[in-house]
């Protein structure tokens, strides 16, 4: 227990007075004892004394307006430094609206531990009515990795133990811990309290692959005429950095960054096929997979957009059942990531011959020739801008500076970006992950600048910056050095859709013409700018970066640049009866 711990003083029938301590402070203490100092929260009934304490013992508390956007931070801060980002809000409404981000952190694998207060045990369990009555615990249930409820003050050491490791060990994933109002308020002797308390040793354990499995791969690899590396968000969770590396130029196999892996070898590098996806996709005889699921994003390893070459998968997962989810895996690699790929990298000894050069050459005719086609619409000057002039401009933003960390969500914005944008380093690039949530933004950017202390460049679509909009109050408050850029296309993928009635609603994808978001940064603080061309957004944006003070540039998009649902327009289920 900390030395200042606030105690309480209790008279006993001999006189002594045994130092005593509290739920709240026992959930502080095993917090700090596991390393757990930043707290991502909104304030109310349970927990803001709690909040309040934290603050008092040294931790990071962060106040949010939203507990969705204070649940986004803790989960992308998981992602960030491999151990779980902390979200704490109140009872029911609280708790419902931490859990869209709890339920996004299990999804994407991040380690995450939502923290609510709840309410009085015996009225909710009767359904008597309690303020802010919900049986949370059964509703998290369904929607995390794991979930727990500590009843007494003894507990909330192992309890607090429980969810750490649930939350980093072997998947990660998001972990609900329900704390019951009682349970904070709950009194024990200190000295037992220190002594309930749980350091959790070697939380994440290496999971070594086995010697089979690693021969296995090998073979196959070795088998292999037109062998890919795919590197997705595990690979860049895992921080086996210089190992994935390594592994890929012994190899000299072309790969292909998942969007949050972009960076895990700078974009630039010769053996990035990037820029060749479709080729590598359906040519490729066999595919190395680092930490990428075969899911939606990729086609589901199979169909059009593989091709009609015979496949062969190698995968590396930590998650068992993670092998054969979609199709066949010939070579499955099952333990973390760090492990797998030094194993590998021992097997291949020192005489591994790189892939036949038809194929590299291949690869790197097409990956030219598109990046060729590229290069001059970046450079355009429109106004209005569209999104090749715009991202061209910030694409040179990140390329000065690889330190900064880049948020990025929309659907046009998000899509054009990620190709556009060259990353140069891990872990820079964080975006709407597996579900393609729309609000990460401003909790993203938050969470990176805090976590970092690197200034971050939010892309934000104008429908995806509103939804977590309010937070740049946040972002001004704790006067974080993150610029945030609006691509202000007036809507939803476009802003030029027309209501076919000729009522007075606009369309439902239309925004107001001609908003100003950067007066949102303004009415904080902050600093607002109005931007009309790919230089003055270019200009703004090297200041903003530089300076780190928080900025909202209001970038002016040509509203009929986009295009529906950006670049998964396919998903949209067709009406036979009306044809758009
Ligand atoms: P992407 O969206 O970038 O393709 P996914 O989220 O689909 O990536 O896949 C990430 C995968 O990485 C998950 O299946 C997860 O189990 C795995 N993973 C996460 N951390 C590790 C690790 N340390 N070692 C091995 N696998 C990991
Ligand atoms: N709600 C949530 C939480 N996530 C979603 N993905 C959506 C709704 C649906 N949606 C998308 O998939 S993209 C998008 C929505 C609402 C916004 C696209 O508009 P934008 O981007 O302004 O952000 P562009 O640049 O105009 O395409
Ligand atoms: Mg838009």
């Amino acid at each position: 227990m900390s030395a200042q711990a606030q105690t309480i003083e209790a008279k006993t029938d001999e006189g002594a007075a045994p130092e005593l301590t509290d739920g709240f402070h026992l959930v502080i203490d095993a917090l700090k004892l596991n390393d757990i100092n930043t707290i991502y929260n909104v304030p109310g009934i349970p927990i803001t004394d709690l909040g309040r304490y934290m603050q008092a013992e040294g931790m990071r508390v962060l106040s949010f307006r939203h507990e969705q956007h204070a649940g986004y931070a803790a989960a992308i801060a998981g992602f960030l430094t491999k151990k779980p980002g902390v979200c704490l809000t109140v009872s029911a409404p609280g708790f419902l609206n931490g859990l869209t981000a709890l339920a996004h952190a299990t999804t994407n694998c991040y380690p995450m531990i939502l923290i609510s207060g709840s309410s009085e045990r015996e009225i909710v369990d009767l359904q008597q009515g309690d303020y802010e009555e919900m049986d949370q615990l059964a509703v998290a249930k369904t929607l995390c990795k794991a979930a727990y409820r500590v009843l007494h003050p003894e507990d909330i050491g192992i309890g607090i133990a429980r969810a750490i490791r649930a939350a980093v060990s072997g998947r990660p994933g998001g972990v609900y811990l329900d704390l019951p109002a009682k349970l904070l308020g709950g009194v024990m002797e200190a000295e037992a309290g220190a002594k309930s308390l749980v350091k959790v040793i070697d939380p994440a354990p290496a999971q070594i692959p086995s010697a089979e499995s690693v021969a296995r791969a090998l073979e196959v690899l070795k088998g292999a005429k037109r062998p890919l590396i795919i590197l997705g968000k595990g690979a860049a969770y895992a921080q086996a950095d210089d190992d994935i590396k390594a592994l890929v130029e012994k190899s000299g196999i072309p790969y292909l960054p998942m969007s949050m892996a972009k960076g895990l070898l700078p974009d630039d590098h010769p053996q990035s096929a990037g820029p060749a996806r479709s080729l590598v996709l359906k040519e490729s005889d066999v595919v190395l997979l680092i930490g990428a699921r075969l899911n939606w994003l990729l086609s589901h390893g199979k169909g059009k957009q593989w091709g009609t070459a015979p496949k062969k998968f190698i995968h590396i997962d930590i998650e068992p059942r993670e092998m054969d989810s979609n199709v066949e895996i010939v070579a499955p690699l099952v333990g973390d990531i760090g492990s797998c790929v030094s194993a590998l990298l021992d097997g291949m000894g020192k005489n591994w011959t790189p892939p036949p050069a038809e194929w590299t050459n291949t690869v790197k005719e097409k990956k030219d020739g598109n990046i060729a086609k590229m290069a001059p619409r970046l450079q355009n000057n429109n106004v209005p801008m569209d999104f090749h002039g715009a991202l061209g401009a910030l694409k040179r933003v990140i390329a000065e500076r690889p330190e900064a960390i880049l948020v990025n969500e929309g659907a046009n914005t998000l899509d054009f970006a990620r190709s556009i944008i060259d990353m140069y380093k891990p872990r820079k690039r964080l975006d709407v992950g597996t579900w393609g949530v729309m609000g990460i933004g401003m909790g993203q950017a938050i969470a990176a600048a805090v976590e970092t202390g690197h200034p971050v460049l939010a892309v934000e679509g104008d429908s995806a910056f509103g939804f977590s909009g309010m937070e740049v109050e946040t972002i001004c408050r704790y006067n974080l050095p993150i610029c945030v850029v609006v691509f202000n296309n007036g809507g939803i993928y476009r802003g030029t859709d027309v209501n076919p009635t000729g009522g007075s609603d606009v369309a439902p994808t239309v925004f107001v013409k001609g908003a100003r978001y950067d007066k949102m940064m303004e009415a904080f603080g902050g600093v607002g700018v109005q931007a009309s061309s790919p230089d003055e957004l270019y200009r703004a944006a090297c200041e903003a970066m530089d300076s780190g003070k928080p900025t909202l540039i209001n970038a002016v998009i040509d509203e009929q640049a986009g295009t529906e649902s950006g670049r998964i327009g396919n998903l949209n289920p067709q009406s036979v009866v009306s044809k758009k």
